[in-house]
């Protein structure tokens, strides 16, 4: 037989005790948690754990207690390296059904095939801040898919944002390194409000275009659920008759795409570091599964890599929607918790060169580079070669290879013969060819001379940062204004400040002055493209109101409020999808019997940014308690949905809130009319309208 591990596809269905895949071919593969006593890591049983074995009582401890230094090592070496970059993340698994739309591009089976159901796993990411990190700093986010198909594990490690700061991955510890907390004090952590961050970006101009990405709305998601995700570089796609297209990758959130506001963000990170990995698992605990759907815009591999005057190679650069529509081939559905951190999230490793046959990479200088370093990464973070042995990596398709030993070789690989040609082991095993699945590049001529230099088409650093600047809402180019203002202002040399303003006069002389003004500071003058062409696709304010699940509803009540009322309200949402948590004055439970409310959330232990909205129950008295006010006055500043209905009103005006204006949802009772209006304007994201009214402005007051 051939030498092999893990030789046969049900392999992997086998699942150990926390229901996690076990690789076949280990019959020993650690089993955490058989059995019914505490035993050593060799299956001792324990008859005591909280004291070390010592000479009398009070005497030294003996070097002869294996049991000690067994659990004390081990303790020791708990912790890996965290990533170099996307440390801190949160993963769910779940099942990508392909619509087979795909199929005349493509010959990857997981997407060709209509219906065809394949099991994944994501990871969701921020990149700079460390493994403790809060998740809703501003920044971009990875959003990396395991697909574990029939023909071997696809993997595609993107980001929720479509462009990159840089456009050869030589330059990738440059960005890092700067971005990251500083050398000396190691501050600050998971921000890029920082001078080196800076500095960098604004000598580096080819960041620009990410760079307003980031400072725009799509730095601060209101929840991975709410977030689109891009493949960024452009792949090459072969179909079955050999045929091949370039194509872009897209995730379009069902739940529609949504923000934090900046002051939310901030605050969040402070009252729930862990919001958004909260926000994914309590959804899908609840049913309100994560769904997106999966696109690809398809431009002609005509030789040029180019599409309508745009580098297809250039990572800096995207394909609006206007020009190649996203066509949708595929669903994703995330609708299973990990059931252990470490062993799923933090152990998952993601490469670039995970690939499967249909789906080629391109030349683009960024992901050449990126080929070689997932790879890498994982010898020094996983601690070897044999990672892709780990449950959580290890594919569902028969692996049969001819690699061996190494540390953490956990597979018991049997046969003679691991090398090629043998006759001991009967020629296995066999190489495949293409129509037996093997994976053999498309033609690709490629000749030239060994240079260090980039095309002149990856000049341009400026023209479609401007487009898509211009391509906001007035409340978006708001926010991007504010978010420069804020990180710039937090530089400390003056040189950077100016230097970026001379950056952002290139981009859009109205966001130069305006960050400008915010700083005190002359607006340089620049050359902006005049010329470019809208893209309206970019703005993510809505004006139809889209699903509401997974969002979450405060009701305020106390004990005399309306409580069948509240339970009305919560029957109505979690049809929906969302949720709805009783805050109340103090603890415990309101009511009593059927109409009992169980308080989840107290003036203490609460803060606005936790809800999508909120609503004061009938019945409720107004305290004017100045955490009530603030509660309320929070989420009306963040321009949420507020509502009340019955008498609730007037703790709505306790907190100076009138019972008109956009985004506030007043009624008698809780009636259809009243849930529907409500959840309209959870739907509708935020009251944009009261944005000018309420929010902080960068630019200070003319005069
Ligand atoms: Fe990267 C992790 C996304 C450029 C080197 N990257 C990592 C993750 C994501 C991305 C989502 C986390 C995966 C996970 O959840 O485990 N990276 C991107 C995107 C890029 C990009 C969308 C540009 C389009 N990355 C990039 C370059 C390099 C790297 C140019 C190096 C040349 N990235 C890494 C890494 C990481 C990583 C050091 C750290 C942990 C890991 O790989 O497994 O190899």
């Amino acid at each position: 037989m051939a030498s092999s591990r893990n030789a046969d596809n049900s392999a992997s269905k086998r699942t150990g005790p926390t229901g996690v895949p076990v690789a076949e071919a280990s019959p020993n593969a650690a089993h955490s948690q058989a059995g019914e006593y505490l035993t050593t890591a060799q299956g001792l049983r324990l008859p005591d754990t909280d004291h070390s074995l010592k000479v009398g009582d009070r005497g030294p401890t003996l070097l002869e207690d294996f049991h000690l230094r067994e659990k004390i090592t081990h303790f020791d070496h708990e912790r890996i390296p965290e990533r170099v970059v996307h440390a801190r993340g949160a993963a769910a698994h779940g099942v990508f059904e392909s619509y087979g739309t795909a199929k005349s591009v493509t010959k990857a089976k997981f997407l060709a095939e209509k219906g065809r159901q394949t099991p994944v796993f994501a990871r969701f990411s921020t990149v700079l801040g460390s493994r403790g990190s809060a998740d809703t700093v501003r920044d971009t986010r990875g959003f990396a898919v395991k697909f574990y198909t029939d023909e071997g594990n696809f993997d595609l490690v993107g980001n929720n944002i479509p462009v990159f700061f840089i456009q050869d991955g030589i330059k990738f510890p440059d960005v890092i390194h700067a971005a990251k907390p500083h050398p000396d004090r190691e501050i600050p952590q998971a921000q890029s409000a920082h001078d080196t961050f800076w500095d960098f970006v604004s000598l580096h101009t080819e960041a620009t275009h990410h760079v307003m990405w980031n400072m725009s709305d799509r730095g601060i998601p209101r929840s991975y659920r709410t977030m689109e995700g891009f493949g960024v570089h452009t792949f090459r796609l072969v179909n079955g008759a050999g045929e091949t297209s370039l194509v872009k990758f897209h995730w379009k959130p069902v739940a529609g795409i949504h923000s934090l506001v900046w002051e939310e963000a901030q605050i969040t990170a402070g009252v729930d570091p862990d919001f958004h990995r909260r926000d994914m698992a309590d959804g899908i605990d609840a049913g309100a599964f994560l769904e997106y759907e999966f696109g690809i815009q398809i431009m002609p591999d005509d030789g040029t890599d180019s599409f309508e005057g745009i580098d297809l190679l250039d990572p800096t650069k995207f394909v609006p929607e206007e020009l190649a529509p996203v066509q949708l081939i595929g669903k994703l559905t995330l609708n299973r918790n990990p059931t252990n951190y470490f062993t799923e999230t933090e152990q998952v490793a993601f490469h670039t060169g995970h690939l499967v046959p249909g789906i080629e990479v391109t030349n683009d200088p960024l992901m050449q580079a990126r080929l070689f370093s997932y790879l890498d990464t994982q010898l020094t973070r996983l601690g070897g070669p044999n990672f892709s042995q780990l449950p959580i990596n290890c594919p569902h398709a028969a692996v049969n290879d001819m690699l061996r030993d190494g540390m953490h070789q956990s597979a018991i690989h049997t046969g003679l013969a691991p090398y090629r040609p043998n006759s001991i082991d009967g020629g296995e095993p066999l190489v495949a060819t293409p129509e037996e699945g093997g994976y053999v590049q498309s033609p690709r001529p490629i000749e030239g001379t060994p240079v260090r230099a980039h095309p002149a088409s990856f000049d341009d650093h400026f023209s479609q940062a401007t487009m898509f600047y211009r391509s906001l809402s007035e409340v978006e180019q708001g926010h991007i204004v504010e978010a420069f203002t804020f990180e710039l202002g937090k530089c400390y040399e003056q040189a950077i400040k100016e230097r970026e303003l001379q950056v952002l006069a290139n981009v859009d002389a109205d966001l130069c002055a305006q960050v400008a003004a915010g700083l005190g500071l002359p607006a340089p003058k620049g050359t902006p493209a005049e010329d470019v062409v809208l893209s309206p696709t970019l703005s993510q304010i809505v004006v139809e109101p889209g699903p509401i699940a997974g969002r979450k509803i405060g009701v305020i009540a106390d004990a005399g409020s309306d409580l069948a009322g509240v339970a009305k309200l919560r029957k109505s949402a979690e049809k929906l999808g969302a949720s709805v948590l009783v805050i109340a004055p103090v603890g415990g439970v309101l009511g009593r019997g059927s109409r009992k409310e169980v308080v989840e959330r107290t003036l203490l232990t609460t803060r606005s940014v936790e809800f999508d909205a909120l609503v004061v129950a009938g019945g409720t008295t107004p305290t004017g308690d100045i955490k009530l006010v603030l509660l309320l006055q929070e989420a009306f500043r963040h321009c949420k949905a507020v509502g009340a209905w019955g008498d609730g009103h007037a703790v709505l005006q306790d907190a100076g809130i009138g019972p008109d204006g956009p985004g506030v949802v007043v009624g008698d009772s809780v009636v259809k009319t009243f849930t529907d209006d409500l959840f309209a304007a959870i739907g509708l994201h935020r009251a944009w309208e009261r944005a000018a009214d309420v929010m902080a402005s960068a630019v200070p007051p003319a005069g």
